[in-house]
């Protein structure tokens, strides 16, 4: 006779059967806790990234509220919603500091992405273009412009693409209709460094203007993620490194 966790088992083949039925459950457990740590790593979100109504602004749809917010793009996962270790794919490129930004309803938004990865062409040179932006007042962009390193640009060479944002139109009549869509251009493979972050970032600001309360996705356009899928694998075919929620409330 032996005991296993309070059984009396026969020795032999009983025993055997027993000890192989308490390792398959043991192992099964320890499957279950990984696959759940993994989703859960993979699922890492910080909260929104929520614009701030600072003042009010004239703009074609007359005086409204003006909220700010800021996003930065990274060649990696170390500084963004990730965390400092940069969760499941440390060496993948994100946004940050998270991918869900929260917007005021019937405002101006300006976003301010500081962009921090190299890139390179873009597969469709829509997407180098700038659309759906409203003029930021007082920078000297017009409609349909971006302030790119403190210069009113309509479009970048598209040869030379880091990352877009591009906010996609949703075809629902429960909500406005939002799209837009801002390249940011690549940093120089020169001016990357080997560790840490370039110092010569490229800054974008834009403006746009939201409608009543809704819910939209954004992403990047650019194909930046290295691995299969003509560089549409990777970081571009998961979440919360290239693409996201726009929340309008
Ligand atoms: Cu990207």
């Amino acid at each position: 006779m032996g005991h296993i966790f309070g059984w009396e088992v026969r020795a032999g083949g009983d025993l055997k059967r027993a000890f192989t039925a308490v390792v398959t459950v043991l192992l099964g457990v320890v499957l279950v806790f990984g696959i759940a740590s993994y989703l859960h790593d993979s699922n890492r979100q910080n909260p929104p990234v929520i614009a701030q109504v600072k003042g009010v602004a004239q703009t074609s749809q007359g005086v409204l509220p003006h909220a700010f917010i800021a996003l930065n793009t990274y060649p990696d996962s170390l500084a963004g919603e990730h965390g400092p270790s940069g969760g499941p794919h440390p060496d993948w490129v994100s946004y940050g500091p998270s991918t869900d930004i929260s917007l005021p309803a019937h405002s101006l938004v300006t976003m301010t992405i500081t962009q921090y990865d190299s890139g390179g062409t873009i597969n469709n040179p829509f997407f180098a273009k700038v659309w759906g932006t409203t003029a930021t007042p007082g920078d000297g962009t017009s409609n349909g412009q971006m302030l790119l390193d403190g210069k009113p640009v309509s479009e970048i060479d598209p040869t030379a693409v880091g990352h877009t944002f591009t906010i996609h139109e949703m075809s629902s009549p429960a909500q406005s209709s939002i799209f837009v869509s801002v390249p940011l251009p690549a940093v120089a493979d020169s001016a990357m460094p080997d560790t840490g972050y370039t110092k010569t970032p490229h800054v974008i600001t834009f403006s746009f203007i939201t409608g009543s309360a809704g819910k939209y996705v954004w992403n990047c356009e650019y194909p930046c993620g290295d691995g299969t899928y003509r560089n549409f694998g990777d970081a571009m075919a998961a979440r919360s490194f290239m693409s996201g929620t726009v929340t309008v409330a």
